[in-house]
């Protein structure tokens, strides 16, 4: 039989990254560890769902760049209700290419990503060094293992991808969809209570079975909340499906 997993309060001691820690704290105070997704595109959208569903999620995951009204107003503003509700941002860029190139996406463009998020994305695709422009104070999450239909991040790939995210004090965890050393934090997106995945490749598993499998640390939900007729509900059922399966894996 399999042994039990750590509680969140025996990660945080292994943690010494600040952002790790504080994310940890969130889940142990809010009992979640649901992060939401909020895939959508006007930033009245965003703000609107972060007021109503902000208690419920230790973090909102953004992907900035398909906003059609970007503007600092908006982050001013979302910044503001997370520190009310006391979540975290997490901007899903998937950073993807030679470190001097991220660099000028991370500090630069329209959405100067570094001066207002807390986690980040990135691909470890460009080889180790390419992680080193990040900040000290943002928790950098690798992409390890994606949850698409027939993603080529094989065994591996994986096992490199965990390595470099070992040996790296920026980051903080892993995207997967399997279990991963004790040390870095899993993150598994691909959630969805009514769905077994999409047209466009998405595959969808239950909170249970990423718990009880992966022993996964946060789940990511999109549409299960953001596309449902009513996303406070949804948040509050995935927030207690969510802690009722880490529970049962302890
Ligand atoms: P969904 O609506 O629950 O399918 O949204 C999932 C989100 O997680 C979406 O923002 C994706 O970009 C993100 N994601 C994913 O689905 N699978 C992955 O392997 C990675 C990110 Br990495």
């Amino acid at each position: 039989s399999k042994k039990p997993r750590l509680k969140y309060e025996e990660k945080k001691e292994l943690q010494e990254h600040p952002v790790a820690k504080k994310l940890l704290s969130i889940a142990i105070e809010k009992k979640s560890n649901l992060i939401a997704s909020l895939d959508v595109t006007q930033t009245s959208e965003i703000l609107d769902l972060a007021k109503k569903i902000g208690d419920y999620v230790v973090a909102i995951k953004l992907h900035t760049d398909i906003l059609t009204d970007f503007s600092v107003d908006y982050i001013n503003e979302l910044k503001s209700i997370a520190q009310e509700k006391n979540f975290l941002l997490f901007e899903d860029r998937k950073f993807g290419d030679i470190g001097n190139t991220q660099q000028l996406q991370f500090e630069q463009g329209v959405y100067k990503i570094s001066d207002w998020a807390d986690l980040i994305t990135s691909h470890v695709i460009a080889g180790e060094n390419s992680l080193n422009v990040f900040s000290e104070n943002i928790g950098v999450v690798t992409i390890a293992e994606m949850s698409s239909k027939g993603t080529l991040t094989d065994v591996t790939y994986k096992q490199k991808a965990i390595q470099i995210s070992e040996k790296n004090s920026k980051v903080i965890g892993c995207v997967a969809q399997s279990s991963l050393p004790d040390s870095l934090l899993l993150f598994t997106p691909g959630v969805n209570l009514d769905s077994k995945g999409d047209s466009k490749g998405q595959q969808f598993n239950t909170p249970e079975k990423v718990f009880r499998e992966y022993y996964t640390d946060f789940i990511i939900v999109g549409r299960g909340i953001y596309k449902s007729a009513n996303p406070v509900e949804e948040a509050q059922k995935y927030r207690e499906e969510g802690w009722r399966s880490y529970e049962a894996t302890l």
